[in-house]
């Protein structure tokens, strides 16, 4: 670690804060090009630790910059991993408010719900796929509290991978009964195709972003509880949305998920 305590404190108050009030920052390494992976997750933990002393529930993990699209929009190579809260989740067809984010988008995920608990390391796509109860569509809205959606990748981990709203829903299907791999991603914007893809995109097979999500936590003594939701990352680039906007996405054999922004 390269950086002290207070200023891992300093540092997640600063970015919760910018969540909380929808204002946009600067990249935390631009004041601190020493931080290293730890101090970045010390931080994204410590923004954590202030939400669960208010009463939030973790309900899920996330995966971002697990598809080439994303790793290129974002120009960066590694995938990166959050947390997903009560807060976050958005129901079935429901609406965000616009004016509670700074300039939001969405991605067309694959998630994951696990029946059983997943720990790595050594975690692999099998073991992914047995400890699963089911898959299904979700859009992640990330919104990300840099400025211009410009970071680099400790600042993202720092700032909870841009973690912000997320909706799953459709038709839950046990991961045997569909091809991962050859699944075909529709998302749509007021109609309008914004986004195709398909499952493969995600790390060659998304199952292999929630081992790599397990790997990571077991490196750090933790483990994917099971019941949590895991979105395993965007399939495609992201999509700006504004006011008025109704998004919808569509994945085969596991129907479509939506959501509105006003
Ligand atoms: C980082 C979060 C990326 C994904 O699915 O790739 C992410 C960002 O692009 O702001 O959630
Ligand atoms: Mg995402």
């Amino acid at each position: 670690m390269a950086l002290d305590k207070s200023t891992i404190a300093a540092l997640a108050e600063h970015l919760e804060n910018c969540e909380l009030q929808a204002r946009d920052t600067t990249k935390v390494t631009d004041e601190h090009p020493g931080m290293d992976w730890d101090d970045a997750y010390a931080v994204q933990d410590e923004i954590l630790r202030r939400k669960l002393s208010r009463g939030a529930r973790v309900v899920g993990l996330k995966a971002g910059l697990t598809s080439h699209a994303k790793m290129k929009q974002m120009s960066v190579e590694t995938p990166v991993f959050g947390f997903l809260v009560d807060s976050f989740s958005v129901a079935e067809g429901g609406t965000v408010q616009i004016k509670e984010l700074i300039h939001p988008k969405v991605e067309p995920e694959i998630a994951f719900v696990l029946k059983r608990p997943l720990k790595g390391p050594g975690c692999h796509i099998g073991a992914v796929l047995a400890a699963t109860d089911f898959v299904l569509p979700g859009i992640e809205v990330i919104d990300s509290r840099y400025r211009d959606f410009k970071f680099d990748l400790k600042s993202v981990v720092a700032d909870n991978t841009s973690a912000s709203r997320f909706v799953v829903g459709g038709r839950a299907m046990r991961p045997q009964e569909v091809d991962l791999r050859t699944l075909g991603v529709v998302m749509e914007k007021n109609g309008q195709m914004v986004a195709i893809g398909a499952g493969a995109a995600v790390l060659g097979h998304p199952a292999a972003a929630v081992a790599a999500l397990a790997n990571h936590l077991g490196r750090r003594g933790q483990e994917i509880p099971a019941g949590s939701v895991v979105l395993s990352g965007g399939v495609t680039e992201a999509a700006s949305v504004e006011a008025g906007d109704h998004v919808s996405l569509r994945i085969q054999h596991l129907g479509s998920v939506s959501l509105r922004f006003a």
